[in-house]
């Protein structure tokens, strides 16, 4: 099973051939090709289009060159969760590859928002991209004079509850985590050829998770979540030095973590300290809080989701229900 592309889960699908109607569980693994909104709506500069209309231009740079940025966002009942702090990560992010964003914040925030009303969703996925904008074939990004902005509004992305209660396996691959000096992976750009390679190693080893590690061979991250691990009580993860996305999850759980009183580090991490951990597990907007049961064939502790894991899960869900940027105010 895939975790972290963020496929839709379809609806449970009736097929009716025979006598007895059967019906297929809704399974993650079959992506949908669209949005899964019907007439969906979506917001390119400023105009709603359908999802047949929505196109940007193949001089776009952003298709060229992988030249822009996106955040994943998550809404959950009728909230945007943590909106502010994706928007301040993709400022930060255009604003290290020098990209112009054409709006204020106050904007993008409703924009943001009214894209969700436009698709008439409570729960969700929003995927914003701004690209470098259309240029011509050539790399210099000072022909672009317009960059663009995306918004896609998605209905839930789900994992299969045996996620959560299962666990999942991860491997070490061996595509190593970009050279900050080379692409900083704090930066969330359109160019996700590095954690593509990494997701397709996992594929191959029948994994459901990839680990990456950095130039020095420590742990910066799976290809879209952050790593945990917890060792007698304490949580440690690597620092976003290591290679590791400033995770706005991450940060949920540190937050978390304090309220339940449990410590946490930001240290650099060994393929040993996963092996040898008590407990593992991975933060991002799509996939949330999804336990680590084995690691490179070694299972994780007693290779079930541990209690610490569990409780930060249970935690996570009830502040993503709680919390958030009302969309309907
Ligand atoms: N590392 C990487 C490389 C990421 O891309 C995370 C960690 C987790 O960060 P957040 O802020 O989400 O806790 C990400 C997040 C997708 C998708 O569909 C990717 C992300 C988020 C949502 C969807 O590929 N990346």
């Amino acid at each position: 099973m895939k975790t972290t592309d963020a496929t839709v889960l379809d609806e449970p699908k009736i097929h009716e051939p025979g006598d007895q109607a059967v019906i297929e569980p809704a399974v993650e693994s079959r992506p949908r090709r669209t949005t899964g909104v019907k007439d969906a709506k979506i917001y390119i500069d400023g105009k709603f289009y359908s999802e047949a209309n929505a196109k940007i231009s193949v001089f776009d740079h952003g298709l060229l060159y992988g030249d822009g940025i996106f955040e994943g966002i998550r809404f959950y009942n009728g909230r945007v969760f943590r909106l502010e702090e994706h928007l301040l990560r993709l400022w930060d992010s255009a604003r290290s590859i020098c990209l112009e964003i054409p709006m204020t914040m106050a904007d993008m925030t409703e924009a943001v928002l009214e894209t969700i009303r436009q698709n008439h969703l409570r729960d969700g996925y929003i995927r914003l991209v701004v690209t470098r904008g259309i240029g011509n074939l050539g790399l210099n990004p000072t022909q672009c004079k317009s960059p663009s902005v995306i918004i896609i509004a998605a209905t839930i992305a789900l994992y299969h509850e045996d996620f959560y209660r299962k666990g999942l396996t991860i491997v070490t691959c061996a595509t190593r985590r970009s050279n900050p000096a080379a692409l900083n992976p704090a930066v969330k750009s359109l160019n996700y050829l590095n954690n593509v390679m990494a997701r397709i190693e996992a594929n191959l080893a029948e994994a459901d998770e990839a680990l990456m590690l950095n130039d020095a061979g420590n742990v910066a991250e799976c290809t879209a979540d952050n790593v945990f691990i917890v060792k007698h009580g304490q949580i440690f993860t690597p620092p976003v030095a290591a290679g590791a996305l400033r995770g706005i999850t991450r940060s949920v759980v540190f937050e978390m973590a304090a309220e339940l009183g449990v410590k946490v580090r930001e240290t650099d991490i060994t393929r040993h300290d996963v092996f040898v951990a008590d407990e593992c597990f991975l933060t991002g907007t799509a996939a949330e809080i999804v336990p680590v049961v084995k690691a490179d064939g070694r299972s994780i502790g007693n290779g079930k989701p541990g209690p610490i894991t569990a409780r930060i899960i249970s935690r996570f869900r009830q502040v993503t229900r709680e919390t958030g940027t009302p969309v309907f105010a």
